[in-house]
């Protein structure tokens, strides 16, 4: 059965995002969505079922659905992001993922973003950042380890999110950008690392068979393509200056419980 990728619209108030290291500038929403629909294309040729949810137009960072939980086999969390202004989104989400997993929440005065939780089989790394509070990783923690889950905190640096800078590619292996997260804390793992001087190039997707990348990030291609992986290239140039990848922009549901 097909993984089923769940997405939600690019809101019409997307020039109200959250943005923490870029400046504002103009988004163009149409050329935004246009991006957004050939991504969920490449989710498709990677052999996922896609599903958007219902736009939320006054919610401006809802395209970002990754943060509103962590979707596990046995369980999904429906985080508290940790800004305020992001925090209605889960609710489309929860109301979703009910039908296809037992919940658990993250509660105040936890905060946790979906975006700080990578996932390499039976560890959570989790991002400590502004968005993700000791507190939101040590609820995670708690809720994950009677499902035989262990939670690793890992320092960031200058930059939003664990995910912004390092992805998971399939069994043991990880792709980390050095400039931002250390890769000894992925001790024992198998490390690729993102091309020098591209910023955000260790944000990508793998799913299925293919893993999605940033067309802005050639070299990060090639170092994947050496290591033998096959890549979709996806044109994410407009929801970036929202400082959205490519893992921010769908919910992964594996084909397990439902
Ligand atoms: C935010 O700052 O929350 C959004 N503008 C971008 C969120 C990107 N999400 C992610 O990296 N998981």
């Amino acid at each position: 059965m097909a993984p089923l990728a769940l997405t939600r619209p690019v809101s019409r108030s997307i020039d109200r995002c959250q943005l923490t290291y870029l400046a504002r500038g103009t988004i163009d929403i149409d050329l935004a969505s246009r991006q957004h629909r050939a991504y969920e294309q490449a989710l498709e040729a990677a052999g996922a079922t896609v599903e958007r949810l219902p736009a939320a137009d006054d919610l401006p960072d809802a395209v970002f659905i990754e943060d509103t939980a962590v979707v596990l086999d046995e369980i999904a969390v429906i985080t508290r992001p940790g800004a305020a202004s992001r925090r209605s989104e889960t609710v489309a989400v929860a109301r979703r993922l009910a039908d296809l997993r037992p919940l658990a929440v993250i509660e105040a005065p936890a905060t946790l973003d979906g975006g700080d939780v990578l996932r390499v089989g039976r560890s959570l790394f989790v991002g400590r950042t502004a968005r993700s509070n000791a507190t939101g990783r040590e609820a995670l923690a708690r809720i994950c380890e009677s499902f035989g889950y262990t939670m690793i905190p890992v320092d960031v640096h200058d930059c939003l999110h664990l995910k912004s800078a390092a992805s998971w590619l399939g069994d043991e292996t990880v792709l980390v950008d050095p400039a931002h997260v250390c890769p000894r804390d992925f001790e024992g793992l198998n490390i690729l690392r993102s091309a020098p001087g591209e910023t955000g190039a260790a944000n990508v997707l793998k799913i299925g068979g293919l893993v999605l990348t940033a067309a802005a990030f050639p070299r990060t291609r090639r170092v994947l393509e050496r290591a033998g992986f096959s890549c979709r290239v996806v044109e994410n140039g407009e929801l970036a200056r929202a400082e959205g990848g490519l893992s921010c922009c769908s919910l992964i549901v594996d084909p397990v419980a439902y």
